[in-house]
């Protein structure tokens, strides 16, 4: 029997190497995934690193159905981050690819290597205006509010050149 359909957020995330390259192809990696759909994609913002250091992030957010449970998708999303060349030297290093479950349906998990909703979600605009985007339901005009002050701007590049 086949598992059902459950509509879940990823965050894309660069700030090393080629960045829009980067998201584009993790973008296409993550729509030919087995048992993931890709349903929609906010357009490419550049941001200010919170939290973290280097050149500026360009961060994205993407709405996929999927078959597969959570685990599996995180280990989905690992997979792909290591296609990247993703190296993990410290916490919030700058980092050529990070793919982040933001929301899984109505997930509520707290596993050790797996916590959802997105612990930091809240707190950070290069996530919630890219999900105001294409999920303005999931956004409260507070929780963007809170996150005024962090700098975020559009690129003005599409994912149209993939
Ligand atoms: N993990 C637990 N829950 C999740 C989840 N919902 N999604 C575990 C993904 N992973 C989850 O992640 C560390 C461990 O978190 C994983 O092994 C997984 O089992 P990581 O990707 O190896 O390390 P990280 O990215 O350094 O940590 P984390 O917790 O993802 O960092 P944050 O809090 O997401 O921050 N500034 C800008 N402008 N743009 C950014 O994209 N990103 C970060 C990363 C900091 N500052 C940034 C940006
Ligand atoms: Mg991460």
């Amino acid at each position: 029997m086949s598992r059902p359909e459950v509509t879940a957020y990823i965050a894309l995330g660069a700030n090393l190497g080629e960045p829009a390259q980067a998201l584009r192809d993790a973008l296409r990696e993550l729509g030919s995934t087995s048992g993931v759909r890709l349903v929609r994609a906010s357009s490419l913002y550049r941001t200010a690193p919170v939290d973290s250091s280097g050149p500026d992030y360009l961060n994205a957010v993407a709405e996929i159905s999927t078959t597969l449970t959570a685990p599996a998708l995180l280990d989905a999303l690992q997979a792909i981050e290591q296609q990247a060349g993703r190296e993990r030297p410290y916490r919030n290093a700058p980092r050529t690819l990070d793919l982040d479950l933001l929301l899984y349906g109505q997930g509520c998990i707290a596993s050790p290597r797996l916590t959802v909703p997105h612990p930091r979600m809240s707190e950070r605009a290069f996530v919630l205006v890219p999900l105001v985007e294409i999920a303005p339901t999931l956004v409260s005009p507070l929780q963007l509010q809170g996150v005024a002050d962090q700098a975020i701007e559009p690129t003005g590049q599409e994912w149209a050149s993939r």
